[in-house]
């Protein structure tokens, strides 16, 4: 199976480049040089560029599209990334006749959604509520699937993607940790899975402590092993953890909104006809 990866030399994108090619021949696409350590093809462009997006389609089978400016930015270059980058590819797959996209999506994606009380797990089909413009950008990005599932037959997963380290580092990662290993799983599994339309599933590892639900992946054959309670006992407690913890989003949902989506000097003065 041939595989095109879009931010191949991100941090999820280069641990997968290196961990997949041996069962799918990759395909790397960047709009960064690839890392030192990449093999086999690549090409440098952004994907949200019809023609970049076109021809890095071709002759692939799947996509896996991880680009995209992974925190919160400036609305302009959430919708540039995570809404035209996923929609340059898709009208390439609908081009070339390629079936199917693993997404990144996020958990930010509903990230404003309180933390389950009831230790009932928040389940995919919880309705959007977006911490940021980077979420936004994440809901947006899985409507797209949608769209594109009904209206062309392109099945997609979108791994609403909790936080993947090589370790947990804070008292949040016992619940939202997702491993190397499990990601690899999990993007393996969303390749090779039967299935059509598009299946939300929550990218997080098998940890005790989980606020997502992680049926909807083992519908797809996502059974991961690891478990954040492994380093339970080198996680540091810190004042911010209780506020972090309230909703899922964690430290993108507390505090105070930074950003609007126009500064008003972008904004013109002029008045109506
Ligand atoms: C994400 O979606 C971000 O890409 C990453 O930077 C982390 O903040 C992660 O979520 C998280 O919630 O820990």
């Amino acid at each position: 199976m041939r595989v095109l990866i879009t931010g191949a030399s991100g941090h999820i994108g280069s641990v997968l480049a290196d961990r997949l090619d041996e069962q799918f021949e990759i395909r790397g696409l960047d709009v960064r040089a690839a890392p030192a350590s990449y093999r086999g093809e690549f090409v440098v462009g952004d994907c949200a560029d019809p023609v970049v997006a076109t021809e890095a389609v071709r002759d692939m089978d799947a996509v896996v599209h991880l680009a995209g400016i992974a925190t919160e930015a400036d609305l302009l270059l959430v919708l540039h990334g995570h809404v035209l980058g996923t929609a340059a590819l898709l009208d390439a797959m609908v081009r070339h006749g390629v079936r199917r996209m693993v997404l990144a999506s996020s958990n930010h994606a509903v990230g404003m959604t309180p933390r389950p009380a009831s230790g009932e797990p928040i389940q995919t089909g919880t309705p959007p509520r977006p911490d940021t413009f980077y979420g936004v950008g994440k809901v947006a990005a899985e409507a797209l699937l949608s769209l594109y599932a009904d209206r062309h037959g392109i099945s997609s997963v979108a791994m609403r993607i909790g936080s993947f380290l090589e370790r947990p580092t804070s008292r949040r990662n016992l619940a939202t940790w997702l491993s190397y290993d499990d990601c690899v799983a999990m993007v393996e599994a969303g390749l090779v899975a039967d299935f059509e339309g598009v299946v939300p599933i929550y990218g997080i590892s098998a940890n005790r402590d989980a606020w997502w639900d992680l049926d909807a992946g083992r519908s797809i054959g996502y059974h991961p092993r690891d478990d954040a309670a492994a380093y339970e006992h080198e996680l540091p407690h810190a004042p911010e953890d209780e506020a972090e913890a309230q909703w899922v989003g964690g430290p993108f949902a507390t505090g105070a909104p930074t950003r609007t989506a126009f500064e008003l000097d972008d904004v013109s003065e002029g008045g109506g006809t």
